[in-house]
């Protein structure tokens, strides 16, 4: 008996020091309203100071490797003292390359670092102790100057060799895209293990074609559990139908499904409709007729005339459709393969700023939870507190990585920062899904912790207690008195 209580007071200490462990001094405060954290979730404002960071990863030491949008590569060591309370330790600029802008990767044995430009794809030999790179190769040439130029990368974890690399249009509407030989508006993949020293890969060329009528995918994911690839699209602006200007509403942005990357290729090569079809957001357009949420429908402005009934005849609609002009930028799984996280840049071409945000969508068997035509698949996580001050006042998601403590770990590109979140469970609002909203909360409390009163549900209860502090405050009290209890009953 007197053994049992000793190891509960035990495990009431360390949970209390594990909680302890989160609350987080000398960390940067945001000058902008401090974001709303959803429930089952903790978030940290943990790096500023950078210029325009973008894609990153972790290398296998743990350090964090950001592209710096026309600087270069940065690599960045923690200093971790548990949850979500990290800090900068030492800051090295790991390549000097001012056309990087976006694309990062590494190999699974953290070897070798992929990075890319609008027109190139490097590789590099990378060096985790001596923090270093050296024999830079160009495996992928012949990409677009213009428009849309980040040339993201997807080295798939599946396949080994297998790098995808996305081209976006090189305008709004951009004709070149209804020719497959232009490489506008394609994913595709190249086989980087039997690449020849003296060879480069001509983008529109070689490699395979996952998919074509994609304007613009910045986020690309493999989907960890079934290897099924995910894409997400940054639709067209501006866009009418019927004399009727719609582009408030529509057209919205895509998730897509581009198959698997085993050697089946079913799903392969589709088109995705751009730039003769969008997918529908907004129901309130002109002809509706039977059309829902993530339909592709026509529109004035396409690349060549076609019906609503060819677009939805002749594309691949999308398996999720977001609200227009939310600009998302990167995707990533959780490695259960239940969650994708995705960061939403923002808007521009919209009077009422939408995005701004980091969200989460519900996976099961493969494939997203929600129907094709759902508006509420994508349910946020992190967003700026009134859209109405964005783009000026707000941070703004642009790159997601996870470090191997499944934490998830955010750019802000306008701001220069990084944010760090974790999954609270216990305690949770979310029911332990990692989806807020998508559990029983009995408590439904504050889920803050580290970013301060700024939760939603502080202006409503009142006086606001971080959930961290407060179950610090619940553990030491158990603490206390088991310890008590079990020197009464050794005594
Ligand atoms: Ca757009
Ligand atoms: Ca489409």
């Amino acid at each position: 008996m007197a053994s049992l209580t000793r190891r509960a007071a035990i495990a009431a200490l360390l949970f209390a020091l594990r909680a302890a462990s989160q609350s987080c001094s000398n960390v940067p405060t945001a000058s902008y309203p401090a974001p709303v954290v959803a429930d089952g979730y903790n978030a940290q404002l943990i790096i500023t100071g950078l210029s325009s960071p973008r894609g990153m990863i972790f290398d296998q030491k743990g350090a964090l490797l950001v592209v710096e949008k026309g600087a270069g590569v940065t690599h960045i060591t923690l200093q971790d003292n548990g949850g979500t309370c990290l800090s900068a330790g030492t800051t090295t600029r790991l390549i000097d390359d001012k056309g990087l802008n976006h694309g990062i990767e590494l190999s699974a044995d953290g070897k070798a670092l992929y990075a890319s430009t609008s027109t190139e794809v490097f590789s590099y030999a990378y060096d985790d102790v001596a923090i270093s790179v050296s024999n830079q190769r160009t495996l992928i040439g012949n990409m677009s100057t213009s428009g849309h130029v980040t040339r993201t990368l997807l080295l798939s974890r599946k396949q080994p060799g297998l790098l995808l690399v996305s081209q976006g249009s090189s305008r709004n509407i951009d004709p070149k895209a209804t020719q497959v030989s232009s490489g506008i508006s394609q994913i595709r993949a190249f086989n980087i293990s039997d690449l020849p020293d003296d060879k480069v890969y001509s983008y529109a060329s070689d490699g395979k074609m996952l998919g074509w009528g994609l304007r613009n995918s910045v986020g690309v994911a493999e989907e960890p559990m079934t290897g099924g690839i995910f894409s997400v699209e940054n639709s067209a602006d501006q866009v009418s139908r019927m004399g009727t200007d719609i582009h408030e509403e529509d057209p919205g942005e895509e998730m897509n499904f581009h198959g698997f990357l085993n050697g089946s290729t079913e799903s392969w090569g589709g088109n995705y409709g751009y730039p003769d079809c969008l997918a529908l957001w907004g129901t309130g357009v002109p002809e509706l007729g039977s059309m829902k949420v993530g339909s592709q429908f026509s529109y004035e402005e396409s690349g060549s005339p076609v019906s609503d009934e060819d677009c939805a005849r002749s594309y691949v609609a999308p398996r999720l459709t977001f609200e227009a002009h939310t600009a998302p930028l990167d995707i990533k799984f959780n490695k259960e393969g239940t969650l994708a996280y995705v960061s939403f840049h923002g808007s521009w071409n919209r009077d009422d700023p939408a995005g701004y945000k980091l969200s989460v969508i519900a996976f099961a068997n493969g494939q997203p939870t929600e129907p094709t035509d759902s508006t509420t698949a994508a349910v946020p996580v992190l967003s700026n507190q009134d859209t109405g001050v964005c783009p000026g006042n707000c941070f703004r998601p642009a790159g997601l990585a996870f470090d191997s403590q499944d934490r998830l770990f955010m750019t802000s590109d306008s701001t220069g920062e990084i944010y760090v979140l974790q999954r609270t469970t216990p305690p949770g609002g979310d029911g332990g899904s990692g989806v807020p909203g998508g559990g029983s909360s009995p408590s439904g409390g504050a889920g803050t912790g580290g970013i301060g009163s700024s939760n939603e549900n502080a202006a409503t209860t009142g006086a606001y207690v971080p959930r961290n502090e407060m179950w610090l405050l619940v553990s030491l009290t158990l603490t206390l008195s088991l310890v008590g209890g079990a020197f009464l009953a050794i005594g």
